[in-house]
């Protein structure tokens, strides 16, 4: 938090009022640095933009701006909330050497996991709707924010690559990466996927603090955090919300004892989700969503241990082992979905009425 920030601002957005401006901390994700800047009577978000992961700012724009024009002839129940723009017409403002943007703050709760089954059902319907809502947007004309974002065997080999050149591992850590790279026949069937599922419109980072609920929970006022919406897979938004949301614990929990997939919990996302996709997904990617959370989980484990590996230079984090830590949680969570394979295969065929 830095306070100089103000007479920059003021300048640059001249709608800010010149005074009284107090800023403080926003949120838990861990790319952006978020803020809350709060006048008078109305408030919004600033946010420091990272653009060490974010190398384009060029294509997010192009993106937003497809789904703008978009939103004029088509509406949503709830908001996408882009960047105002300064007094030069950009969405990024340069202070004190880092980008930054505003947003209108919406008013509302975030969660980092559920309260009650319902709130499963709302999140999934929002990404369901959103993702139908996209469909007449090609996912190929969309440009790639992250090159490779959800490439799960690049995201692989990258381990492989990483855990070469560090020569001593811990016999934990040893354990760990002997998991990943066990995973191989999951890369093997996703690689049969990608040539042939459609490329839709997708947000990619789907986990529930991505969503602003109303106050009293009742519906979803905002998806946020579009910087990675691009073209991608049904099966990467309902997988993180898989990820996110019917398991026991967040991403950031050391309760290993607890971390479990909750059924009940993927029948309501499954639910919700199929409400929005039915009418445009094929076959194939009707089934795909079977393994959107095991896949996700994957690919959020590796990146997590990788960073570990690394030195923590992508991730924010708390204290020095986090990284490791989100990559074990992970694991326990893949382990636990794997073991309901057969479970959520039997939800799946209730909730859409397909055969598998
Ligand atoms: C990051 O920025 P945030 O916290 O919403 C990450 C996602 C991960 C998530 C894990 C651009 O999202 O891919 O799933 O952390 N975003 C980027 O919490 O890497
Ligand atoms: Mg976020």
């Amino acid at each position: 938090m830095n306070v100089d920030l103000i007479p920059i601002l003021t300048q640059s957005y001249t709608f800010l009022p010149d005074q009284s401006l107090l800023i403080s901390e926003l949120g838990e994700g861990l790319i952006h640095e978020t803020l809350l800047i709060e006048g008078k009577t109305k408030k919004w978000v600033l946010q420091g933009f990272n653009e060490a992961v974010f190398n384009f700012p060029e294509r997010i724009d192009y993106n937003l701006t497809l789904l703008n024009t978009h939103s004029k002839t088509h509406s949503l129940p709830f908001l996408l909330p882009l960047p105002i723009l300064n007094s030069a017409g950009k969405g990024l403002t340069k202070i004190g050497g880092k980008n930054y943007r505003l947003f209108d703050f919406v008013e509302g709760k975030t969660l980092q996991l559920i309260e009650n089954p319902n709130q499963a059902f709302l999140a999934a319907q929002a990404y369901g709707e959103f993702a139908n809502w996209a469909k007449d947007i090609r996912g190929e004309a969309m440009q790639e924010t992250i090159p490779n974002f959800h490439r799960l065997d690049l995201r692989f080999q990258k381990l492989e690559e990483v855990s070469h050149s560090r020569k001593k591992l811990s016999s934990e850590e040893r354990e760990i990466l002997d998991f990943y790279l066990k995973q191989k026949p999951l890369i093997d069937w996703y690689l049969a996927q990608i040539n042939e599922l459609p490329i839709r419109v997708t947000h990619n980072d789907t986990k529930i603090n991505n969503l602003i609920f109303a106050e009293d929970l009742s519906k979803v006022e905002a998806l946020i955090d579009l910087d990675t919406l691009m073209g991608g897979f049904l099966m990467y938004d309902f997988g993180d919300l898989v990820r996110t949301v019917t398991c026991t614990s967040p991403e950031t929990s050391t309760n290993w004892e607890e971390i479990q997939l909750i059924p009940e919990i993927f029948e309501e996302l499954l639910k919700g989700y199929w409400e929005g996709v039915k009418g445009i997904a094929t076959s194939n990617e009707a089934k795909s969503l079977i393994f959107g959370g095991e896949i996700m989980t994957l690919i959020m484990g590796l990146r997590f241990f990788t960073d570990h590996l690394q030195g923590n230079v992508y991730y924010r984090v708390s204290y020095p082992e986090q990284n490791f830590h989100r990559a074990k949680n992970q694991l326990i969570f893949l382990k636990s979905q794997q073991d309901s394979r057969e479970l959520l295969i039997r939800i799946w065929e209730k909730g859409t009425g397909l055969s598998y």
